[in-house]
């Protein structure tokens, strides 16, 4: 292993007291950070197998180096991150870029990190070499039977390997769609991507969920056949009550109101997951909280609101993920990045007053009710969420470390500057 728990407690040795007094003078102030840190240290975001390396536009890709070209290098490096701030406690694998060759061992040695597998993705936006037939013109809605069919035995494929892994849920997510007016039958395109969604369902494990995940556009311009929240709601409630709504918070048409849309799934019973990342301008798979913050703990106060509402585990009843492509940062940076935005923003919305907020709801008190959520949302909880790292034996300053012990040099230096990972 790169990192030791030696160098973890020695660079939190040297932050302690500083720690000590940003921790005391806020949780001082709060009517119960205990309540808070339990559940931060409770909290743990899947981290995706394919986000390690450098993403890359149509334009170019320009990778940093050390990047895992195995799948047990992605472990590793999932690993490490958890290692680095015990939140990133699970791995979300996709396949056919992930195939474990030797499932049991993959298994091993994600224990060895304390990783769990959370949801399996298919694959069926791409032609994969020895393909039989083409998803140039989609894939669940396409006009071949047989060509659907093919994309069913794919999904049943990644559940089979997930089974192996003992993960418990499945993502779809299609490209299907169309580039130009009259390209396709929408009705058709929607029955027969239905139909499919229908087979892979009735392959599901007992214990399963399958997770929609809807997208406005790209890579098709003119449809998409699961586009918005609302086409995934019908094809997860005709489905069944194994299948759910997953939200991509960069998945919506410019100023979306997700936070509205999240509270309507949890309401129907129907939101089943997350892909966190952020965008300016679409699809652009950004850090977490680097462009929209307010809008992330917006998010999160409806999602603590509404699984509180039905008595939800936070932590382990909707499936927490990241799904982001890194063009300019370090990758295992990023990431850092985001989960610690996740986990702050979690934080804030865990601050705020639902009794307090609901009475100035009933009073129609416009200003109040603001006023209640921007003081929780301007609480500078970052002390917060490192005392709760600290007690689950994660680095006060997890990037910091990632820097000070050179891991990326490290990286480089174990695996060159041309290993090239699988992703986006
Ligand atoms: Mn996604």
């Amino acid at each position: 292993m790169i990192l030791n728990k030696a160098q973890i407690d020695a660079h939190n040795e040297k932050r302690l007291a500083q720690h000590k007094r940003a921790f005391d003078f806020v949780s001082g102030e709060l009517p119960d950070a205990e309540a808070i840190i339990r559940k931060l240290v409770d909290f743990q975001v899947a981290i995706p197998s394919w986000a390690l390396g450098s993403g890359g536009t149509r334009f170019g890709r320009f990778s940093g180096g050390g990047e895992p070209s195995t799948l047990e290098e992605k472990i590793e490096d999932i690993g490490l991150l958890h290692q680095l701030n015990r939140s990133s406690g699970a791995v979300s694998l996709h396949i056919p870029w992930d195939i474990p060759k030797d499932a049991q061992a993959i298994k091993n040695l994600a224990t060895d990190f304390d990783l769990k597998f959370d949801a399996m993705n298919s694959n069926t936006f791409q032609d994969q070499k020895d393909q039989k037939l083409s998803y140039k013109f989609g894939s669940m809605q396409h006009v071949d039977k047989a060509v659907r069919q093919q994309a069913i035995d794919h999904n049943i494929e990644v559940i089979k390997y997930g089974e192996e892994l003992g993960s418990n849920s499945l993502t779809v997510w299609l490209s299907d769609g169309s580039c130009f007016p009259g390209q396709l039958n929408f009705r058709n395109a929607f029955n027969n991507t239905l139909e499919s969604l229908q087979a892979v369902y009735a392959a599901l494990p007992e214990d399963w969920k399958v997770f929609v995940e809807y997208k406005a556009f790209e890579p098709n311009f003119y449809s998409t056949t699961v586009g918005d929240w609302g086409q995934s709601l019908l094809y997860a409630s005709k489905l069944g009550d194994k299948a759910y709504t997953l939200v991509d918070l960069g998945h919506h048409l410019p100023n979306a109101n997700i936070e509205q849309i999240v509270a309507l799934l949890l309401n129907e019973k129907k939101l089943g997951g997350f892909h966190f990342n952020d965008s300016k301008y679409g699809d652009d798979d950004l850090t977490v909280g680097s462009i929209k913050p307010y809008q992330l703990f917006l998010i999160f106060k409806e999602l603590v609101e509404g699984m509180d509402a039905r008595g939800m585990n936070h932590a382990t009843d909707l499936g927490w993920m990241i799904d982001a492509s890194h063009n300019v940062k370090d990758p295992l940076e990023d990431l850092l990045q985001s989960v610690e935005a996740i986990m702050l923003a979690y934080a804030q919305a865990l601050l705020v007053d639902s009794k307090v907020l609901s009475d100035a709801q009933l009073n129609n008190d416009v200003a109040g009710a603001q006023e209640i959520l921007q003081s929780a949302y301007r609480t500078d909880l970052r002390s917060l969420v490192a005392e709760a790292r600290l007690r689950s034996g994660a680095a006060l300053q997890p990037l910091q470390l990632f820097r000070e012990e050179k891991i990326r040099q490290q990286l480089i230096g174990k695996r060159g500057t041309n290993s090239i990972a699988t992703g986006l």
